[in-house]
């Protein structure tokens, strides 16, 4: 029976168009997802967008239309990003789906049943932007941390979630499973907030509409987020399909960028206790994508489009960036020109010449077929450490060291290339030895080929092809497809033309 994995990425929300720093989450998820499926793991991606709450109102209000309008419109315009971005998502989830409604219904009442629900009164500073209550202290000069914006004075009755019942059993569960919170950096940072004291938090409104009502009482709509975390759930068919829901859950990772983590680390897991199901397996909290040594504003000013970027570097391109040039875990910077001299050093030059290379020589001196002969040569080994670094990289999440891995191969097949010359061995008229060399190289360019393709998927079938495989690298599968010597003699090779063109700016 093949394993179970459930990758998420955030719900996002439709207040605003994707930008880069959308897709830096949902790439990553990509890219992990699709190498799963290449060790055969029945992977479920889930991605969506997050449309109730009180933001989500006001976008609609300002711009003259029903909150569903509004919300119909802008997750389109982030599901067309994702399949313009390659994106393998075997869900796209939104809230305001009837499937998703019935799963919160469901997952407030056994709460509720628990008895972790009462009813208070609720007066505090809140953020619409970050559809957060703030203490006095959070805030810098009166306004949300975050957003830079004035906070509102606000005071409901309220159903409040009793938070501060599960700071031991939080504890006791990050104690027991320290994997649980990545980087270990983030886990601290949980650990400290818990060890503050929990809060209750109040988990309805009365004073909007635009939500999901709560089952006992429809005076009151559920909080964003406690309706927007439910999303997890609710794909893989909770409170509709419990053996669904069994095989998927608990989720393998989370990935969510670090402005959101207590929601995910501290919250998340208290409700799912309550309702008596297990914590997520993995939360990995990743850093900003800053421009200009800023976080992108939320208002549009500083923010970058994918699609802006794909016109100009092509899918693989831009995949490629975010995966192998910015670091999954820390802050980083976005710049263009980083991104057009790492785009030809490694996609144009690297990668798009050795293939070049290799396959000009393998039609001049082999008649265009894969030829018998191998060297086994020092690119054996080669392949077999990158396939054990990318591995060992991918357990970390730590995507720029497993592509990084595949470099280093391609690095090491344009140096075998030149230490052994082919040109000189076919001139001195030892056609064995030449067969061998070029041999070697084709075989590393089907490894290549194979494990950049999470990576760059377009690039990579396109080589595939090119190599007289059959299929695509999709359909492989890990460990054995990584393998020396998987590459069958006698097939028709096609040299075709730059898989990257350089950019000149
Ligand atoms: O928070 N750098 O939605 P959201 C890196 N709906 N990642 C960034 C980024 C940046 N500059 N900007 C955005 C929400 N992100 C809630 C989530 S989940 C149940 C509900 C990414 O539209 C990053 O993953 O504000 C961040 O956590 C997410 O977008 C926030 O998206």
């Amino acid at each position: 029976m093949t394993r179970p994995f459930y990758v998420t990425t955030p719900i996002y929300y439709v207040n605003d168009v994707p930008h880069i720093g959308h897709a830096y989450t949902t790439v990553a998820a990509d890219a992990l997802a699709r190498w799963r499926r290449l060790w055969g793991d029945d992977v479920m991606f889930l991605t969506g967008t997050d449309e109730h709450g009180l933001k989500i109102q006001r976008a609609a209000e300002a711009n003259g239309v029903t909150p569903l309008e509004w919300a119909d419109c802008m997750s389109a315009r982030f599901a067309e990003t994702w399949a313009l971005l390659d994106i393998s998502n075997d869900d796209f989830i939104r809230t305001t789906e009837p499937r998703h409604s019935r799963a919160v219904g469901e997952f407030l009442q056994r709460v509720y049943d628990a008895g972790d629900i009462e009813l208070g009164t609720y007066e505090g500073l809140y953020c619409v932007g970050c559809e957060l209550y703030y203490a006095e202290d959070d805030l810098v000069g009166g306004n949300c941390p975050i957003h830079g914006t004035p906070v509102e004075r606000v005071t409901e009755e309220n159903y409040f979630f009793k938070l501060s019942r599960f700071e031991d059993r939080l504890l006791a569960h990050y104690t027991e499973h320290p994997e649980a919170i990545e980087p270990a950096g983030k886990r601290s940072e949980v650990l400290g907030i818990i060890k503050q004291g929990l809060r209750d938090f109040s988990i309805s409104r009365t004073s909007i509409s635009w939500g999901v009502p709560l089952p006992w009482d429809t005076n009151h709509v559920a909080y964003v987020w406690f309706d927007a975390l439910v999303n997890y759930c609710t794909a893989i068919g909770y409170g509709n399909d419990r053996a669904r829901f069994d095989r998927f859950w608990p989720a393998d990772y989370h990935l969510v960028g670090k402005d959101i983590l207590r929601q995910h680390a501290v919250y998340w897991p208290a409700m799912l206790m309550s309702a008596g199901e297990a914590p997520p397996k993995h939360v990995f909290a990743h850093g900003f994508l800053m421009v200009g040594g800023e976080k992108m504003s939320k208002s549009g000013a500083g923010q970058i489009y994918p699609a802006d970027l794909v016109s100009e570097f092509g899918v693989d391109g831009f995949r490629y960036h975010f995966l192998a040039d910015q670091r999954f875990g820390p802050d980083g910077d976005f710049s263009y020109e980083a991104m057009v001299a790492r785009y030809n050093a490694d996609l144009a030059n690297n990668f798009g010449n050795l293939a070049n290379r290799v396959l000009n020589m393998a039609v001049t001196y082999c008649d265009g077929v894969v030829p018998d002969e191998r060297a086994d040569g020092p690119l054996v080994d080669a392949v077999a450490s990158t396939f054990g670094a990318q591995q060992t990289a991918f357990e970390r999440l730590d995507f720029a060291s497993a592509f990084g891995a595949v470099w280093d191969l391609i690095r090491a097949a344009n140096a075998f290339i030149e230490d052994s010359k082919p040109w000189a061995l076919h001139k001195s008229g030892d056609a064995t030895a030449t067969a061998a060399v070029i041999g070697d190289c084709l075989e590393a360019l089907r490894v290549i080929a194979l494990l950049a393709s999470p990576a760059i998927p377009r690039a990579s079938a396109e080589l595939w092809r090119r190599l007289g495989l059959s299929g695509a690298p999709t359909d492989q599968r890990l460990p054995d497809a990584a393998n020396w010597g998987g590459l069958a003699a006698g097939a028709k090779l096609d040299k075709g033309t730059p898989l990257f063109p350089r950019i000149d700016t």
